[in-house]
């Protein structure tokens, strides 16, 4: 089945091959109404601006009914649109005007859990008897105690005691957000049609959060990835997006490459690709363990990047640096003051010149940079505060918790989108609900896109390039130098021609010598960040942050 589109387009099966995809943390991205808070009429006043961009994809972070305990990761209606950000029929307009520029809406199904507000656990919280009572994970404790020893992934036990029903309930993220019991066939049905609704709506497909818990063995203490949670997805597939040329992103944090084949084989029985979280875990202490602060592996990260280069021809990857739940990616691994617009652009040619579909988070185009807050009454992501909290009542000094929020807290990229250096950013005319970062009067789009040399500019020919250049699509990826210390630099093999990109990450002035068995002469420069691009027989020196893309 295809999807008629407002223009009736029919879109083929690998629409979004050459595609990149483009993140809106909905409150974060432009407010309408001047109460502070993001909004789908201010996505709908900067479709023109994503356009010229020239992004095919929008992926919406949830904007359903929420009491916000999550920032919307915590649903409670998924048939309404929460009342902060406008009305149904702002989202039928947000599909309908994202179509008429080419651009489809990427839904955030957020299905391995519900809010605690949902109907469906506000009866199943009152009543043993409840119809819904199985559409949730219940255990009995031990004299007091939680039934077993299982943490949520934002700390503490995962298990809420619940007085009315005198026992537990299992949540994986915060206690308002209880598991759904996927185990049971009514749950899967019920997000089935949730599915199907939004299908009918018009959308072009869904990033899938935390995909890879709805198979989780609670009695065996397995969260991720069973035999189960591909039987969930094959079925979900068959009975919703499977027969349509939907694009369907699964947030699979314990992802590995041969999970990775499943999920996103070419076969298409599952999902079109997936997030895998191997390189944004590389400087943490351990997977679990995020917040002490860890300096990146330069090696590690190119070999991470490039294994996940070998699904190529078995299944389909996503490319990110950046989203809602990572500090940017400029500030914590690049470059976010001398060379901070040089660096942007290197960072997203070693990103937009690899294999898969790359995403951009919202400011990445425009170089925003971590929100740089000094106070706790700054933050407000709830893993955050709670982290704080856990950290201090285990004795870490203020000024190393406050150290740690600063690098590594997922409020770095919820500030305000910058949009110009007024106030308010451009984002609102009233008090936004979160601080935008003091840097907007120097950072904002205003400022960037009338730069010729702006990064702006410089996201635009990578998404030309990428719809313009099959070796970016089908170009076998090549590590080159996996032992220099500085260049991250690599080929897209194809039958004729191929690719080269030259990465400098970091702020020296090494040699790059020309591939073995490739010549200067042979060279054509297609895309660099600086003006002029010298070389030599030998090869050439790179500047600090200094990329390059050969044709060869
Ligand atoms: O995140 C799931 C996930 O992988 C998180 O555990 C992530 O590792 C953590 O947020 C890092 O601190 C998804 C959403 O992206 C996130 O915003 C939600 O908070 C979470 O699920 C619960 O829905
Ligand atoms: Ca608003």
């Amino acid at each position: 089945m295809t999807i008629l589109t407002e223009k009736n387009e029919t879109y083929a099966p690998d629409w979004w091959k050459n595609q990149v995809v483009y993140q809106i943390y909905p409150r974060s991205f432009c407010d309408s109404n001047g109460d502070g808070i993001g909004d789908l009429q201010g996505i709908i006043s900067k479709l023109d601006y994503l356009q010229r961009l020239g992004v095919g994809i929008l992926w919406l972070s949830p904007v359903y009914l929420s009491p916000m305990d999550d920032n919307g990761y915590d649903i409670s209606d998924y048939y309404q649109i929460a009342q902060e950000y406008g009305s149904m029929d702002d989202m039928e307009m947000l599909i309908r005007q994202a179509g008429l520029r080419g651009m489809r809406i990427l839904m955030d199904l957020v299905a391995n859990h519900t809010s605690d507000e949902h109907a469906w656990f506000k009866s199943a919280s009152k009543d043993r008897q409840s119809p819904y009572r199985d559409f949730y994970v219940w255990r009995e404790g031990d004299k007091g105690f939680p039934p077993s020893d299982l943490i949520s992934i934002f700390g503490g036990s995962a298990w809420e005691y619940n007085v009315p029903t005198e026992d537990y309930y299992l949540h994986m993220f915060s206690r308002r957000q209880p598991d759904l019991n996927w185990h049971n066939p009514a749950v899967r049905k019920e997000i089935y049609k949730i599915i199907c609704f939004w299908m009918d709506k018009g959308v072009g497909g869904f990033r899938i959060d935390t995909l890879d818990m709805i198979g989780k063995d609670v009695d065996a203490g397995r969260i991720y990835e069973t035999e189960e949670t591909h039987a969930y997805i094959r079925e979900m597939n068959r009975q919703t997006f499977g027969p349509s040329s939907l694009l369907t992103v699964g947030e699979t944090s314990s992802a590995d490459l041969d999970s990775a084949l499943r999920y996103a084989s070419i076969d298409g029985k599952e999902i079109s690709m997936i997030f895998q979280f191997e390189h944004v875990h590389l400087d943490r202490a351990a997977v679990r363990d995020k917040w002490p602060i860890v300096s990146l592996d330069f090696l590690r990260f190119k070999e991470v990047m490039s294994r996940w280069q070998t699904l190529q021809g078995r299944a389909w990857t996503s490319l990110y640096l950046n989203n809602h739940d990572q500090p940017r990616a400029l500030s914590r691994w690049g470059n976010d003051s001398g060379y901070r617009v040089r660096c942007a652009k290197m960072m997203a040619t070693m990103l937009h010149t690899m294999w898969g579909t790359p995403f951009i988070y919202q400011g990445e185009e425009i170089g925003m940079t971590n929100a740089g807050f000094d106070s706790i009454e700054d933050y407000r992501d709830l893993d955050s505060l709670r982290a704080w909290r856990e950290m201090l009542d285990k004795g870490v000094q203020e000024d190393e918790v406050m150290r740690r929020l600063k690098v590594k807290s997922r409020d770095n990229a919820r500030t305000p989108m910058q949009w110009n250096n007024e106030p308010g950013a451009g984002f609102t005319s009233g008090e936004a609900w979160i601080g935008i970062n003091p840097n907007h009067l120097q950072i904002n789009v205003h400022e960037d896109t009338s730069d010729p040399d702006g990064i702006f500019s410089y996201y635009q020919k990578l998404i030309k390039m990428r719809a313009g250049e099959s070796l970016l699509v089908e170009g076998i990826y090549e590590l080159l130098l996996p032992d220099d210390p500085e260049v991250f630099a690599f080929l897209r093999r194809g039958e004729q021609t191929s690719l080269l990109t030259v990465c400098n990450f970091y702020g020296g002035r090494p040699h790059f010598n020309w591939p073995q068995d490739m010549h200067a002469e042979g060279m054509q420069l297609i895309l660099s960040n600086l003006p002029d691009a010298p070389c030599d027989q030998t090869g050439f020196v790179l500047q600090p942050y200094e990329a390059r893309v050969y044709r060869i």
